[in-house]
């Protein structure tokens, strides 16, 4: 049975009601109408579902707290920030997502990652619920030591909601290793327990091999499968990608393994292209740039003639075959999507979380592009997650060859979810549809089970 998409009237009323319920959130809006538009058509072929209000449950946080976060700067001024944590939905394990630093950060885009997340952590085949959580801090032009105090200030209210079996935040966007670290620290000086409360942590101190790079490997590894069905490789394609932080730099790395060309990237001021591609050594540079000196990109030009600046925009003007955005939501517009198309994009992947707008994604689909929606396409840092759970609680470490083994087989496996779930009559694939229909099956099915909660 074809996946479809869903009947106006009956999308419009659910919409509305989840409008009415949650005003002014639009990327909560956008990431249930994604949802929702390709969910209600396998709903309504399987009643229960619909009648015991599976999906509407799904789209209320289980809870979501709100918090101070009061810190004290170098200059020694006190500065509040407001701490979130979204518990969105644990019935298929402990809720399971990052924790976002940025000065965007707003209740609606926290409920629209952790909605995502539940269909996300589904796919990936481990026992992981959905949860996401951050605060409106900007980590930008803070010293080490004023994250550290803001980290272990946010730790002092989040600690009594989290837990190993309970909720186990990792990274997103302003929070890498090093933030983990001071969190992981501040809980287990609170709590006096050394214990798996969140993820992404230091090899020395139960983190997981590969749990770095394992977002951007997965897309790559993602972006092969959809190429693979279709007979082609990555070998000598020309690819565009947004940003310049954990996702971007470990996609670009990968897509350098398979044989790409990667010519662009990008921060939150502007992009670079980089028409002789940025090879293994230049990609180091920029690792140093930003993961050390926590520069801007457009230094990049200034560093390598080959490359052009482009202030304030974005990579899309580029021509590619693959695009894959892995800087933020909403930066493929219907413009960008033109532009791509104009470019002859044959692909794009998303590193990001809901990186293309609505329309956007039906301009490229509907054009014939190969589409990997997010919740599919970067779910192995996730999967990576789970299982460095897995490896606190057995108190034992896997070793690299296990770790790319177990993400090779998991993209492997969400890819193949996908195909199942989203292939139409003309034996194209809808990987939308089908990442929807694969991540809801599990999750509504023990939500069945639980009867009425
Ligand atoms: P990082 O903080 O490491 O990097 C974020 C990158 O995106 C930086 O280059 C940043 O530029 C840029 N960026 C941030 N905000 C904006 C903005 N508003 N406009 C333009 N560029 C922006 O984050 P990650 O790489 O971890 O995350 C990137 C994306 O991937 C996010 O959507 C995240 O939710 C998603 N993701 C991350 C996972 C992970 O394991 N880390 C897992 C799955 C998804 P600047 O340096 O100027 O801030
Ligand atoms: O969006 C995501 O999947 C992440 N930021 C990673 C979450 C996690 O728990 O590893």
């Amino acid at each position: 049975m074809m996946p479809g998409r869903c009947q106006p009237a009956q999308l419009q009323k659910f919409m509305d009601g989840l409008v009415l319920r949650n005003p002014g959130e639009r990327e909560f809006h956008q990431a249930v109408y994604e949802v929702a538009n390709t969910l209600l058509p396998y709903i309504n072929r399987h009643p229960v579902y619909h009648e015991l209000r599976i999906l509407e449950r799904m789209t209320e946080p289980d809870r979501m707290v709100s918090f101070r976060v009061s810190w004290q700067n170098d200059a020694g001024e006190i500065i509040v920030n407001r701490g979130f944590r979204v518990q969105m939905n644990n019935a298929i394990g402990p809720y399971k997502g990052g924790l976002r630093f940025s000065h965007t950060v707003t209740p609606s885009i926290l409920k629209f990652l952790a909605f995502e997340q539940t269909f996300k952590n589904s796919l990936t085949g481990l026992p992981m619920g959905a949860g996401k959580g951050g605060a409106n801090f900007n980590p930008k032009g803070k010293s080490p030591t004023e994250v550290m105090r803001f980290c272990q200030s946010f730790i002092n209210e989040l600690y009594r909601h989290i837990g190993p079996n309970l909720d186990v935040p990792a990274g997103d966007i302003g929070v890498g290793a090093r933030e983990i670290g001071y969190m992981f620290g501040q809980y287990k000086r609170i709590t006096g327990s050394f214990e798996g409360v969140l993820t992404g942590k230091g090899l020395e101190f139960g983190g997981s091999l590969i749990r770095t790079e394992a977002t951007g490997y997965g897309v790559v590894l993602f972006l092969e499968h959809m190429l693979n069905e279709v007979g082609r490789n990555l070998s000598g394609l020309r690819i565009s990608i947004s940003g310049s932080g954990n996702v971007s730099l470990h996609a670009a790395e990968r897509a350098l393994q398979s044989g790409a060309i990667v010519q662009t990237l990008s921060d939150s001021r502007g992009c670079i292209h980089d028409p002789d591609g940025i090879d293994d050594e230049k990609l180091r540079w920029v690792r140093e740039l930003k993961e050390v000196r926590r520069g801007r990109i457009a230094e990049y030009a200034e560093r390598f003639a080959s490359a052009t600046y482009h202030a304030d925009a974005r990579p899309w003007m580029v021509p590619c075959d693959v695009a894959l955005p892995c800087a933020t939501q909403n930066e493929i517009d219907a413009g960008d999507a033109r532009r791509l198309l104009e470019g002859g994009v044959t692909a794009v992947c998303e590193g990001a979380n809901m990186p293309t707008e609505l329309d956007a994604v039906s301009l490229l689909t509907d054009s014939g592009v190969m589409f990997g929606p997010a919740k599919a396409a970067n779910a192995g840092g996730v999967a990576v997650s789970g299982l460095e759970m897995s490896q606190n609680s057995a108190r034992l470490s896997w070793t690299l060859a296990d770790m790319e083994r177990q993400l090779e087989q998991i993209m492997s496996d969400i890819h193949g979810r996908c195909v199942e779930f989203g292939r139409e009559d003309s034996d194209s694939i809808d990987y939308v549809a089908g990442a929807n229909i694969a991540g809801f099956r599990k999750v509504a099915e023990a939500m069945l089970a639980f009867g009425v909660v």
